[in-house]
């Protein structure tokens, strides 16, 4: 039994180590960032499908496919490969699809590319997820997500907009945005699925929609100090219906995330200015995050607790986080003083001149790569409570043009993938 002192003392490994909760189960578990393998009850036998994802979990066209056999329950395994902004693409991959886009899917020895043709493909062999991709319906709603899209990209994406076209962008945008509140409120349920609006999942009308929607809501907070859930009440309610459901949770990221891997993305992201603007970006910088935009979910009524989670994910990969950090070695008591203060709740004083360094750990947290969003909102606010206590001494800026400090290399266990 690990005796836990009250007062500041940051506890020792092995301490930390005896309050950290096993591993999540990941192959049968619910949908996590972390599996390498899913069967939902299945023989690994009758594996037919291999997904090609990266390994930040963040490409948003991989989301879709994810999602689609997640609630489609087809067992397959997932290869993880680096995309651009993070690192350099795996051989063995260009190997297989030259141009290196994800994702690609293996169906019976069949290799697919196109994450609407992989849908397209999945659906022949498998059946569809609610109404079908080719359905009329359905196809209009992915017509309408694409002029969302594009509304949105005009909006973010313009360098040097001005205050009259700003307005005009985002009135656009807000149109698109209407229309498919109107679309959810024409189905009087929960969903856009057309065959079951008022169905316990959603369907493939749905799953289109929640890449970017989820990437919009973070990015017109932190870029244009615009709150999507609050605007568009229709939406906000969609959101929160997936929100109920694991499957969606262990594939979303949260605004922090989004907000620094968008622009390299995205050939950059651009803010107003806006006093909004600089208040919402102030708040998901400093881990503080935007509750009211951000999950509504609580882990509460799990068994394991975020910070629980948190501190398992977090000592899995606590020698690679200290080798890796500015400080080095002298990251070891700082870390550790951290995740004490986080699991006693209660503030435990880091060495003099670590206030960066935690805070470098603080701006690296990628949901859901490392750990769910509830979970890395406990984590980012306890490292920069702790920085606090050392002072204000900041982090460098984040890259805005690539990502290669989230090289995933130095993480990859023996198989190749990070553990
Ligand atoms: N039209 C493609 C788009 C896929 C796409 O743009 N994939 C990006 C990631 S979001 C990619 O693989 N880029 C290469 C890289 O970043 O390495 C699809 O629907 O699958």
């Amino acid at each position: 039994m690990t005796e836990v002192r009250p007062g500041a003392d940051a506890l020792s490994w092995s301490a930390l180590d005896a309050l950290a909760p096993p591993a999540a189960e990941r192959i049968e578990g619910p949908a996590n960032a972390q599996a390498t393998l899913r069967l939902f009850g299945q023989p690994e036998a009758s594996v037919r499908v291999t997904l090609f994802r990266d390994h930040h979990a963040w490409c948003p066209y991989c989301q879709k496919v994810w999602l689609w056999l997640e609630f489609r329950r087809i067992p397959y395994r997932i290869r993880k490969v680096t995309m651009r902004c993070y690192g350099p693409k795996e051989p063995w991959f260009t190997a297989l699809v030259p141009s290196g886009m994800l994702p690609a899917l293996d169906l019976d020895g069949r290799l697919i590319t196109e994450s609407d043709r992989i849908l397209e493909s999945l659906e022949r062999s498998f059946g569809p997820v609610g109404a079908p991709m080719a359905d009329r319906r359905v196809r209009r709603l992915r017509d309408l997500e694409r002029l969302l899209f594009r509304a949105w990209c005009i909006w973010l994406c313009t360098p040097g907009l001005g205050e009259r076209q700003e307005g005009q962008a985002r009135d656009q945008f807000q149109r698109v945005a209407r229309q498919m509140e109107q679309a959810l409120a024409s189905g009087g349920g929960s969903w856009l699925d057309p065959d079951a609006p008022d169905g316990p999942q959603p369907g493939t009308a749905d799953l289109v929609f929640i890449p970017y929607v989820e990437r919009m809501n973070a990015s017109l907070a932190y870029f244009k100090g615009f709150a999507l859930r609050r605007e568009h009440p229709g939406i906000d309610r969609w959101l929160a219906a997936l929100e109920r459901l694991a499957t969606y949770r262990g594939t979303q990221s949260d605004v922090h995330t989004h907000a620094h891997d968008l622009p390299p993305q995205m050939g950059g992201c651009w803010s107003d200015g806006s006093d909004a603007q600089l208040r919402m970006a102030r708040a998901v910088d400093s881990g503080a995050g935007l509750d009211e935009l951000e999950s509504r979910w609580s882990c509460s009524g799990s068994t394991v607790s975020a910070r629980e989670r948190a501190l398992e994910r977090v000592l899995r990969h606590r020698c690679t986080l200290v080798n890796r950090n500015p400080l080095g070695d002298r990251f070891d008591q700082p870390l550790r003083a951290a995740l004490t203060a986080m699991v006693l709740e209660q503030p435990v004083t880091p060495e003099r001149g670590s206030a960066s360094a935690l805070r470098y750990l603080r701006d690296r947290i990628s949901v859901p790569r490392d750990m769910p969003l509830e979970s890395a909102r406990v984590l980012r606010k306890v490292l920069e409570s702790t920085a606090a206590l050392d002072g204000d001494q900041q982090s460098d800026a984040l890259p805005f043009e690539h990502r290669f400090d989230q090289d995933p290399r130095p993480f990859l266990g023996p198989q190749q993938q990070p553990a």
